[in-house]
């Protein structure tokens, strides 16, 4: 077992609660379970086993956890686990590391909290990534089969990331992909025993979240979007797998450069004037219009810092279908512009609003929907109308 006590880490019992309950606000529980997820934290007898493995991926998931400012997120991850084995972290190698490994499988097989970073080459390339003389396949499916439940961290472990772009010469696939085509798992085992933490690297405060439900609730925590609803998805889209609470919504939802989009106004080149004033990025290619993450609002860097509000578009990280799939520049699509039919009391409740309606209820009401609406009639109906 790798050891770890935050005391011992330097970290003060302060920086250990505020960032527990933090972590429970991430999650969106309600302020009074912050004791209740505290106290499981606090309890050293029922951390649960970890094992955390490695294959095709550059480690930034794990460097984006271990790098966390003051306090450490990583601290408290590791306080609140019993990490059996890392590769990163642990200074066993070789035939040491290998026997440490088979031994945490045995020890705690059914009972333990698989993570996989990296995606998992399948064909013939698969050499490339053998570890212990075994290929990166056969070592996740012997990890996964006793797991009790399969957390896959980052783009590349998700959806296959930088890693599986064309010509994916180790025909690189995502944990769900394996899960359902390779060892034959279906909905209910996906739905009871598997989730995704997207992103390139994901937020720490999701891997922290994650973790910290699943010890205090023994369960995983609610899973997939709020819209579209989850019985749009077939049983390997890997959207259907997140945890709702970080991934339910559209960065484009909550962006604080939201009210520009929705005004019209937009920065049309870096270091522009609009880019000086902070104006949305949607024709620089941003893709918070087409993408599921919380960044928005909890950002990177304990909080200091996330890619739009840094002035650089979002390019879609936590998406297998946009990241490295889209060019950098191309316009996203833009699901719903306008408010959702059932959304707004002004459109009538259940009615199906025309965009005739929206547009009168729109300059009804001004402002922010008015805008938006007035905007949604600029956008082009095909994002590749624009680069014509
Ligand atoms: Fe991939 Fe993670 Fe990007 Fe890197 O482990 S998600 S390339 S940050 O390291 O897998
Ligand atoms: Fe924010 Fe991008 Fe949406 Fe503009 S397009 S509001 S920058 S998410
Ligand atoms: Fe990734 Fe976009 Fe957030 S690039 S970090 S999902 S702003």
């Amino acid at each position: 077992m790798i050891e770890r006590s935050f005391l011992s880490a330097g970290i003060t019992r302060r920086d250990f609660m505020k960032t527990v309950s933090t972590a429970t606000a991430v999650m969106g529980l309600p302020i009074a379970m912050a004791e209740q997820v505290v106290a499981q934290a606090d309890n050293q007898d029922n951390r649960p086993p970890v094992i955390w493995l490695h294959y095709q991926e550059c480690t930034g998931c794990s460097e984006a956890l271990l790098r966390a400012n003051h306090p450490s997120i990583a601290e408290v991850v590791l306080d609140i686990i019993n990490l059996e084995y890392q590769e990163t972290l642990m200074a066993g190698a070789g035939d040491q590391a290998e026997k440490a490994l088979h031994e945490a499988i045995e020890k705690h097989a059914g009972k333990y909290i698989l993570v996989i970073e990296g995606s998992i080459p399948t064909d013939d390339m698969a050499v490339c990534c053998q570890i212990g003389g075994k290929t990166a396949l056969q070592s996740f499916k012997e990890a996964a089969e006793k797991a009790m439940v399969v957390v896959s961290l980052g783009a590349c472990a998700t959806s296959g990331g930088i890693v599986a772009i064309e010509p994916n010469p180790t025909k690189a696939k995502g944990v769900i992909d394996i899960l359902v085509d390779d060892m034959n798992w279906n909905e209910e085992a996906l739905q009871a025993k598997y989730i995704s933490i997207p992103g390139c690297p994901p937020n720490p405060y999701n891997i922290l979240s994650v973790i910290l439900y699943f010890a205090t609730f023994g369960k995983l925590p609610e899973k997939g979007p709020k819209i579209p609803p989850k019985e749009n998805f077939d049983i390997k889209d890997e959207l259907a797998h997140r945890p709702t609470f970080a991934y339910g919504r559209l960065i484009h939802e909550h962006c604080e450069r939201r009210p520009h989009f929705d005004a019209g106004r937009f920065v049309r080149e870096f270091g522009d004037e609009g880019h000086r004033n902070g104006w949305c990025l949607y024709h620089m290619g941003c893709k918070g219009p087409e993408t599921y993450a919380n960044c928005s609002i909890i950002h990177f860097n304990d909080g200091a810092a996330w890619p739009i509000g840094n002035g650089c578009p979002c390019i879609g990280c936590t998406e297998g279908n946009v990241l490295f799939k889209d060019s950098l520049f191309s316009l996203a699509k833009v699901a719903q512009p306008r408010p959702y039919a059932s959304a707004p009391e002004t459109l009538g409740k259940g009615k199906e609003s025309s965009a005739a309606q929206a547009a009168v209820v729109g300059g009804l009401v001004g402002a922010a929907i008015g805008a938006g609406v007035m905007y949604a009639g600029k956008l082009p109906k095909e994002p590749e109308d624009e680069n014509k």
